[in-house]
């Protein structure tokens, strides 16, 4: 992936930030201007819809009071994902009582900014309410619980989402299913099922399945990519393959990332980047941040190669705001803004990615 075409833009990005350093010109970006000095003045959202595709980035309920932050959201980027508001402990905190508060949020400021959804998600292991964890339920039980948390959700959110992860991190690293509650009191079947209820409550919206450690092609994105093979064989409605795609430095760039996209796509999916970012060992440096840039540069050339690729969402944009300390100690830095708000060298080469591929359009 490392095309000449990338190695000559990734160059002359560096080539400027030395002249501007040379110059004595501050680094640090003015609101549009890059890292290097050059000027970009088309925000993400407009180079990505010039390739027919989305760039977006995940909000979580409580930063939509980070005013700054939210009107930065709505500018630069074509979509959001609600990172907590529409999961199930959110959404039906007691058995059979909806609450959409949050998601609503979301989907209300979304609308007010011209953002498209990415409903996440309708079944998960994690965070679900505890009625529903501490449970015993009997198969038939725990598939009508499923069924009419599927069918609410899906109906509520009918014409306001365009996709949704309709199962989210179902597989192990070794490609076996995981033993959720799902998979341990119903068997497999609830994939389909889950699916078809899905579909049922809303003809219109793109059913996802959705995971982390699936960009590379291996055992993990393997069993994804029979299962999505079988269930088109039975007629089961999937549209699309979500590869979540959290990264980090020290673990190396994903094998034959385009590739693993090509499959999923000639299996007759789409495929979409839905939770983009890319983590490093703190404290950051100017060779991390390199590697990083030309990183999220690949990952974007590597969507923007395959017509089926239809978006790409970053995990929150900024690391004033992102998941990543509180769970990975020591690391973090993981996003294209830095914590002031400003473009770190990672914008810069998602931005030329985009604008090489406008071009070609
Ligand atoms: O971003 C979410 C964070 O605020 C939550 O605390 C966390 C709980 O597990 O979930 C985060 O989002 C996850 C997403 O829903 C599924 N893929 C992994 C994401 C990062 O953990």
């Amino acid at each position: 992936m490392n095309t000449p075409a990338r190695r000559s833009r990734v160059r002359s990005a560096a080539l400027a930030a030395s002249a501007a350093l040379l110059l004595g010109l501050a680094v640090a970006p003015a609101a549009q201007a890059g890292t290097d000095g050059a000027k970009r003045t088309k925000t993400l959202h407009e180079l990505a819809r010039e390739t027919g595709r989305y760039f977006g980035s995940a909000v979580d309920n409580p930063e939509l009071a980070d005013t700054e932050f939210a009107d930065l959201l709505g500018k630069e980027f074509g979509q959001t994902t609600p990172g907590n508001g529409m999961k199930w402990y959110a959404t039906e905190p007691q058995r059979g009582v909806f609450d959409y508060t949050a998601g609503d949020e979301i989907v209300n400021y979304a609308k007010a900014e011209h953002l498209k959804v990415r409903g996440h998600t309708l079944l998960w292991h994690n965070q679900l309410p505890s009625w529903l964890t501490s449970g015993t339920w009997t198969k038939d039980e725990l598939r009508s619980i499923l069924k009419n948390h599927i069918t609410n959700v899906v109906k509520h959110y009918r014409g306001k989402v365009f996709a949704w992860d309709v199962a989210n991190e179902i597989m192990n690293e070794d490609g076996t299913y995981r033993q959720n509650i799902f998979y341990k009191t119903i068997g497999p079947s609830y994939i389909a099922d889950a699916l078809r209820w899905a579909r049922a409550a809303d003809p219109h919206v793109k059913l996802y399945l959705n995971d982390y450690n699936v960009e590379a092609i291996g055992p993990k994105s393997g069993a994804y990519y029979t299962l999505i093979k079988q269930l088109k064989a039975d007629g089961v409605p999937i549209d699309g393959f979500g590869m979540q795609a959290h990264l980090a430095l020290q673990y190396g760039f994903p094998d034959r990332l385009q590739q693993n996209i090509q499959r999923f796509a000639d299996l007759g999916v789409d495929v979409a980047i839905t939770e983009l970012d890319i983590r490093m060992i703190l404290p950051s440096d100017t060779a991390k941040l390199a590697e990083q840039a030309d990183w999220y540069g690949k990952v974007t050339d590597a969507c923007l190669a395959v017509r089926r690729c239809v978006g790409i969402t970053v995990w929150g944009y900024t690391d004033r705001h992102s998941w990543i300390p509180s769970v990975f100690q020591g690391e973090g830095a993981a996003l294209p803004w830095d914590e002031n708000l400003q473009h770190k060298p990672a914008y810069d080469a998602i931005h030329d990615a985009l604008a090489a591929a406008a071009q070609e359009d």
